[in-house]
């Protein structure tokens, strides 16, 4: 698909990160949850467990070369899902996107998938795992609308919040890259892309 040639919805800019409210269009939406099934047949969603021993609301997988992990030994990248196979690909249709908004001259190592169904939510934390932190983090939601809540560099002071909706992208960058973010809650019923309903978010990272 010409991404870079079709006409695509003008940037927010929010505390540093541009918003792209819209940019996949509902087709480019359905193309690419079906490109995320291939995916999770592969590498199927896991809960991770939090260092504490508590599992995470969220479900996960991930795509490319590194995908997150977390476990008793810790949050970390690993080049194997917990059942060690390695990851798939990035869908080429994941990787356009990427290449469309980020401007970055290298690809990204990690496509990491979160799935919120009815009551998940994300607590506020930094994403400062990875080497090199000038590299952008683009973030792509599909389905049902999610309250994103984003702060500061540090814990604490004034937070604001927005409503990310299906076929809305993210790309964090510059001071942006290192604000406390997370996501409160999500808004069952909100969206018909996925037919039991929930939350996707995409994240695409540089890691080494
Ligand atoms: C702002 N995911 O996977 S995406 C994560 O919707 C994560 O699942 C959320 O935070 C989600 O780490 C939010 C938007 C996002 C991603 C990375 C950021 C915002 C960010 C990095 C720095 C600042
Ligand atoms: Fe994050």
């Amino acid at each position: 698909m010409p991404m870079e040639t079709e006409k695509r919805p003008a940037a927010q800019k929010i505390r540093g990160f541009l918003h792209y409210p819209g940019w996949l269009s509902p087709p480019e939406q359905r193309a690419l949850r079906d490109d995320l099934r291939g995916v999770v047949a592969a590498a199927p969603l896991f809960s991770p467990m939090t260092p504490y021993g508590k599992e995470m609301s969220v479900r996960m997988t991930s795509a490319g070369r590194f995908g997150w992990v977390s476990d008793r030994r810790g949050y970390r990248y690993s080049e194997t899902h917990p059942n060690g196979s390695p990851w798939p690909a990035i869908p080429p249709s994941i990787l356009a996107i990427w290449r469309a908004v980020s401007e970055s001259a290298r690809d990204p190592e990690c496509c990491l998938i979160n799935f919120y169904s009815e009551g998940a939510k994300m607590g506020l934390h930094q994403d400062r795992d990875e080497a090199d932190f000038g590299h952008p983090v683009v973030s792509i939601s599909l389905g049902d609308d999610g309250l994103f809540r984003i702060g500061n560099k540090t814990r604490g002071g004034k937070t604001e919040s927005l409503w990310l909706r299906s076929g809305d992208v993210m790309v964090m960058e510059g001071d942006a890259r290192l604000l406390y973010h997370g996501i409160d809650r999500i808004a069952p019923g909100t969206s018909t892309l996925l037919p039991k309903g929930g939350r996707i978010n995409i994240t695409l990272r540089v890691v080494t």
